[in-house]
């Protein structure tokens, strides 16, 4: 097969960037590795900035978004001691959706055949060949048989252990890592959220947020020992635990109820620089990582796309070179900066095991800082709605 762009990966970044160019009337195709089923299946992120928005509204396919996304307009920080709430709609102008990954992800699913954009699924052992050359391809099995595609481009867009990061030779880029002692352990319900906004909670035990899906459903998170198990949490230990680390008030609005969903994700904050080698862009989790402490991973995957649709719709359009050779500093400029607010939330909002009375101190302070200046909950609240593209 012969196209103008492959993109490897089906999950937001890959079906969004699908979208876009289909938008604008270049041809692509989307190879996934799994079922819709399992894609859908996979629980994320749950708040959705501006920017986010704005691509599902430039596809006119935002409309369930409109009618069920609860429109955020602040958030709490607690400490087990106070609240502190920051007004991200008085001082940003702005607000965040909270949306799940799952509705987003299955907005863009139902409109591909509509959209003439074809999604490859069950797509394995995909590889990447000749990437740094201009007539680059991808093979993949499927049913047994092998396929090729022969593309101008691919867009790398197959999360965190997808081929395509791999396919970039060790010497030719830089990788930043940053793991975190712990993961967090989330359980999904079908019961109100115990408050209309989200509590991120730094406890003497350790971190907590409760979150929410919609008015009925509810997201919990607490932060575990790597060593954790999510057999080692049953229902019952897990709805105690978060009634103490969020506080005597969130816990005496928390509804219990058996889980939906309950799983462990470790917390890593990681960079691959450049994003772009040869004919090849990364885009979303292929090329970066961020604890989800900022609500930023999707956002972040959002905005690369933002990106390389403009750099390939350049391309495509008006044979403009330049426009893909600066993909990877535009995208990483954006992505510095959520790297730098996720990691510094994650630092403040969680108890580190080789944290001292010395780093308990530096939290408090910076909370108290926090809780007394507009200055600093205005530098919190255009981060967390998102900084400029
Ligand atoms: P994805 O979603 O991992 O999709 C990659 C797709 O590529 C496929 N794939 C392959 N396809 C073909 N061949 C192969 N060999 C392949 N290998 C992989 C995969 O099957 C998959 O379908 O990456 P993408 O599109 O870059 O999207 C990134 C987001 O999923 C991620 O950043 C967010 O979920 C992170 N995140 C959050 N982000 C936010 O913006 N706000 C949040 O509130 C938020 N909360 C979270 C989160 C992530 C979490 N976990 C579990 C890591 C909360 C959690 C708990
Ligand atoms: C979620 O609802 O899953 C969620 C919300 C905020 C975060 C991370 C996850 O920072």
């Amino acid at each position: 097969m012969k196209t103008q762009v492959c993109i490897v990966g089906a999950g937001p970044a890959g079906l969004l960037l699908g979208h876009l160019l289909r938008l604008q009337g270049i041809e692509c195709v989307v190879l996934e590795r799994r079922t819709p089923d399992y894609v859908l299946g996979r629980i994320r992120a749950g708040v959705l900035e501006n920017i986010t928005v704005s691509l599902m509204e430039r596809l006119g396919l935002d409309a369930r978004l409109k009618a069920e996304g609860l429109p955020h307009a602040g958030f709490n920080l607690a400490d087990g001691e106070r609240m502190i709430r920051i007004d991200i709609a008085e001082l940003t102008g702005q607000q965040v959706v909270v949306y799940g990954q799952t509705e987003l992800t299955r907005d863009l699913m139902d409109a591909c055949e509509e959209r003439d954009l074809e999604v490859v699924y069950g797509a394995e052992d995909v590889a990447l060949v000749d990437i740094e050359s201009d007539t680059p391809k991808v093979t993949y099995l499927r049913d047994g048989v092998r396929h090729r595609v022969e593309c101008r481009f691919i867009a790398g867009c197959d999360g965190f252990h997808g081929p395509s990061r791999q396919a970039i030779p060790a010497d030719r880029g830089q990788a930043y890592e940053k793991v975190y002692p712990f993961g967090w352990l989330g359980i999904l319900a079908e019961v109100p959220p115990c408050n209309h906004e989200l509590i991120y909670s730094n406890h003497e035990r350790g971190f907590a947020l409760a979150s929410m899906r919609s008015e009925a459903r509810s997201r919990y998170y607490v932060d575990v020992p790597l060593t954790d198990r999510v057999e080692d949490w049953d229902d019952e230990r897990l709805w105690d635990e978060l009634a103490v680390r969020l506080g005597p008030e969130a816990a005496a609005n928390i509804t219990r109820g058996p889980a939906l969903e309950k799983s462990i994700a470790p917390l890593r904050s990681y960079v691959f620089a450049p994003m772009r080698f040869g004919s090849l862009l990364l885009c979303g989790d292929a090329a970066h990582i961020v604890p989800p402490t900022g609500a930023k991973g999707l956002n972040l995957a959002a905005s690369d796309v933002y990106y390389a649709a403009e750099s390939l719709t350049g391309f495509f359009g008006r044979s403009d070179n330049d426009a893909v050779a600066g993909y990877s500093d535009k995208a990483l400029s954006r992505v510095w900066k959520a790297e730098r607010f996720s990691w510094s939330l994650t630092k403040l909002m969680h108890r580190f095991p080789e944290d001292g009375p010395f780093e308990r101190a530096m939290q408090k302070a910076e909370l108290d800082y926090i809780a007394s200046s507009r200055a600093a909950q205005t530098s919190i609240a255009e981060n967390y709605v998102g900084l400029p593209l």
